[in-house]
């Protein structure tokens, strides 16, 4: 049995698995946890990161308002699926006011790191780039320099240190809706200058993988298992109805991890619910954060849906690594 490395998360919130349930993942029966309307000002409340926090979650939650302008917002729950979202933005400090000017702030990735949580968006600055900032109490947000040039979006810091480097994957992109992408690697020494940058995975243009075929781009921080980092993510295919937005898999090595090990051909969730299937963006699940119990490997999946509410769903660490290596892609 595949194991996680990290902390233990005893109150995880968790339903078992359906009896007879095939698919790797599946959904919280009360889904959707976050309605559009959570705070007065919102026109929709999606892709949102939740981690561990003071014995219970916080959270950033992207909250697109009524004049459909994207801002990023703290909120904190002792069980993680009842949330209390503080109605004001989330203000950050910054040293130099020309990173501190807002454009739009959006897809917030969460991730505890040493002494801090870190958390990284899509910011824009003359089109989307990689905002980053830390905060010790969800707060007070102390914003860094951006992390890229523009265009890019998804980035998403690993937990720790790898070979005496922060890490990040991130999706190179454009100004627009984007059409293309593929996960790229970058390290950095301070959390401000980045590079060394290492193609991870692109999109699989074959018949045997299709959903994943228009782009691709990482997920909730990698979770660090015994097989290596295990990694969901989200694929789209171009329809005659638009882009359609599932989840994915794969595992990257520990040390190196550009390096795919496995990769999912088939999907592990994929819009099927009717707050997945209609909404202001019809069938979207994009999932921005994991948490995991690493003794029993479970795992809690925070996804925006169909660009309008959160849901919540559940699987294992061994569950998806069997996923990812019955079902391997060969690129
Ligand atoms: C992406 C981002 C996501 C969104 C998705 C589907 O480009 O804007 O925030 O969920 O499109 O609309």
């Amino acid at each position: 049995m595949s194991k996680a490395i990290g902390k233990e998360l005893k109150n995880i919130p968790w339903q078992e698995c359906p009896e007879g349930e095939t698919k790797p993942v599946w959904r919280y029966s009360e889904n959707p946890i976050i309605e559009r309307y959570a705070i007065p000002t919102s026109n929709s409340v999606f892709n949102s990161a939740a981690v561990p926090f003071e014995g219970g979650f916080a959270g950033v939650f992207r909250c697109d308002s009524m004049a459909v302008s994207m801002d990023l917002f703290a909120g904190f729950s002792k069980d993680g699926i009842h949330w209390d979202i503080n109605p004001e933005p989330v203000k950050f400090e910054c040293e130099d006011g020309e990173i501190a000017k807002r454009e739009y702030r959006y897809d917030p990735r969460v991730v505890f790191i040493e002494d801090r949580y870190y958390l990284t968006w899509c910011n824009g600055y003359h089109g989307p780039t990689i905002g980053i900032a830390y905060t010790y109490d969800f707060k007070k947000f102390v914003q860094l320099e951006n992390a890229f040039l523009p265009y890019n979006r998804n980035g998403v810091l690993f937990p720790r240190k790898i070979n005496g480097k922060y890490a990040m994957l991130s999706r190179p992109s454009d100004t627009g809706h984007t059409p293309f992408g593929d996960i790229f690697y970058s390290q950095s020494p301070d959390l401000e200058y980045w590079g060394h940058h290492r193609y991870v995975m692109g999109t699989y243009k074959g018949d045997e993988s299709a959903w994943q075929s228009t782009k691709i781009g990482p997920g909730p921080c990698p979770i660090e298992t015994d097989e290596g980092w295990l990694l969901i993510y989200h694929g789209v295919i171009n329809t005659c109805n638009g882009f359609v937005y599932r989840m994915g898999c794969a595992i990257l090595d520990i040390d190196e991890p550009w390096k795919v090990k496995y990769r999912s051909k088939f999907y592990i969730l994929s819009p099927r619910e009717t707050y997945e299937l209609c909404g202001d963006v019809p069938n979207v699940v994009f999932p921005c954060a994991a948490l995991c119990d690493a003794p029993t490997g479970r795992i809690a999946i925070y996804y925006g849906c169909a660009d309008t509410v959160t849901g919540l769903a559940f699987t294992t660490v061994d569950r998806l690594i069997d996923w990812a290596k019955t079902n391997n892609l060969e690129v």
